[in-house]
């Protein structure tokens, strides 16, 4: 055990409230330039970029993982001017995934170790004895941290490596690690070893990217999210950042306590259902309920409104969409105090024969409120209608968010979704709670990652 290891991470932390940890893997290959000249001037420009982009993301993340790509690219001089210049801001883990025996693992940890990296990781499989023991008894001595990995994130994970979770997580404990790597992608087993081992920190990869929602593997019990491209690869990762601290933060207490009373008054079921647009699912979320249960729909329209009030955007009227997103609407509306009017499913035959009951004036900007999305086409008819009487749209808001295309189809109209929660943090919640069992979640998770990105039907 590194007590300056996990002193450092908590000094750090302190100071930035993250639990983020920046996994930095930027494509780069200096090798595929013929003279070494141009490969040098590869590297120090990515070099210079790296520095740019922590410099930027200070404040917003705590820590940096550093694997073998950059490695490899820049060499390991580049690497330790990068953790020179910035570390101040953040602690820097090495991520080579080491599995060789103790002596060859000792003499990386040594190299890796004189460059500045506070930890690095380790494969628990090496086993104790004449394998992690020389890296453990190293860091000791150097005052640094390991961290041992006992699972992966990816799905071919679980054909060999996750079943011995329990085994390689004893290891890892007993040969004297700071933390483990548990992956988000399987997050009972970041409950099980928060469990077992409440003092290690947990690090949680998977999270964005590969599938699992932000601030699923913390509500887990881990202690970081270690999030890649997420991050580096958006246009701003500053913003994206911003965007994912926040919606870890301030909503992560309200979806834990929602998930619950949506499994509580049978609002999220299990089973085989047919959905609106005709496609098969093997799970159901029915909102139209949620104005029967008074704490609940409290819970619902003020994690809208708090979630609306972070994000500062201004508005002129919410419409609701029938038939759920009507009282959410009108509620979050009267909340604050915006006027609402909503839209029907069907036009009218008679009379003014408008899909739309309530005031628009030409111009005004439109929130548009409704329970959960699937593939946004209820929403795009919604956004047609408004648009038609001369309203703007730029978002709608939903509650869930089905990840079956909804996001991109609103956007090609130009319209952002913003959802308080997906459907894999949904049924991960439930999971962890016990409402829903191991066999019916991986089977959501898999249709969920399967039916992902289906077009506008
Ligand atoms: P991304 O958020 O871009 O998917 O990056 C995840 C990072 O975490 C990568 O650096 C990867 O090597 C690492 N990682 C992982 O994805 N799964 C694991 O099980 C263990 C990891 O270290």
């Amino acid at each position: 055990m590194s007590k300056t290891f996990v002193k450092l991470v908590s000094d750090i932390t302190k100071r930035t409230d993250s639990r983020i940890v920046l996994a930095l893997d930027p494509p780069f290959n200096p090798y595929s330039l013929k003279l070494c000249e141009d490969r040098m001037k590869e590297r120090l420009s990515t070099a210079a970029r790296i520095k740019n982009l922590l410099a930027e993301l200070d404040g917003l993340i705590s820590g940096v993982k550093i694997g073998l790509p950059l490695i490899f690219g820049l060499g390991l001089d580049l690497v330790e001017d990068i953790i020179n210049t910035t570390r101040k801001s953040y602690f820097f883990i090495c991520d080579p995934k080491m599995a060789d025996i103790g002596h060859i693992n000792g003499l990386e940890a040594a190299q890796l170790f004189d460059v500045g990296f506070d930890a690095l990781i380790i494969h628990a499989a090496v086993g104790i004895k004449g394998g992690i023991d020389e890296v453990v008894s190293l860091a000791e001595e150097m005052d640094k941290g390991v961290l041992g990995l006992c699972a992966m994130s990816h799905p071919g994970a679980s054909e060999h490596l996750n079943k011995h979770y329990d085994e390689l997580l004893a290891i890892a404990a007993k040969a004297g690690v700071d933390g483990f790597v548990v992956p988000a992608t399987y997050p009972h087993l970041i409950t099980s070893t928060k469990n077992a081992y409440p003092s290690s920190i947990i690090f949680a990869p998977g999270v964005g990217t590969q599938g699992a929602s932000f601030g699923s593997a913390l509500a887990a019990g881990a202690d970081y999210e270690i999030i890649g491209r997420s991050i580096a690869q958006a246009s701003s990762p500053s913003a994206k950042a911003r965007e994912i601290l926040r919606e870890i933060r301030e909503t992560g207490a309200d979806i834990q306590k929602i998930a619950l009373a949506l499994a509580k008054h049978h609002c999220v079921m299990v089973g085989e259902f047919r959905l609106t647009s005709g496609l098969m699912s093997p799970y159901y979320i029915d909102l139209r309920a949620t104005p029967s249960h008074q704490e609940l729909f409290d819970l619902i329209t003020s994690a809208y409104v708090a979630e609306l009030k972070s994000l500062g955007l201004s508005f002129d009227r919410i419409a609701g969409v029938a038939t759920a997103g009507v009282p959410i609407g009108a509620l979050v509306a009267y909340k604050l105090k915006k006027p609402f009017l909503y839209i029907r499913r069907e036009e009218r035959t008679h009379g003014t024969k408008s899909k739309i009951e309530g005031v628009i004036n030409p111009g005004e900007s439109i929130l548009i409120v409704d329970d959960a999305v699937t593939t946004g086409s209820s929403l795009l008819k919604a956004v047609e209608a408004i648009r038609e009487r001369g309203g703007k749209v730029d978002y709608a808001m939903v509650l869930v968010d089905r990840e079956q295309g909804g996001v991109q189809n609103l956007a090609k109209k130009g319209v952002k979704l913003l959802s308080l929660m997906t459907s894999t943090r949904l049924i991960q919640e439930l999971y962890l709670k016990g409402f829903v069992s191991r066999e019916d979640y991986e089977k959501v998770i898999k249709y969920i990652k399967e039916s992902k990105n289906v077009q506008e039907t």
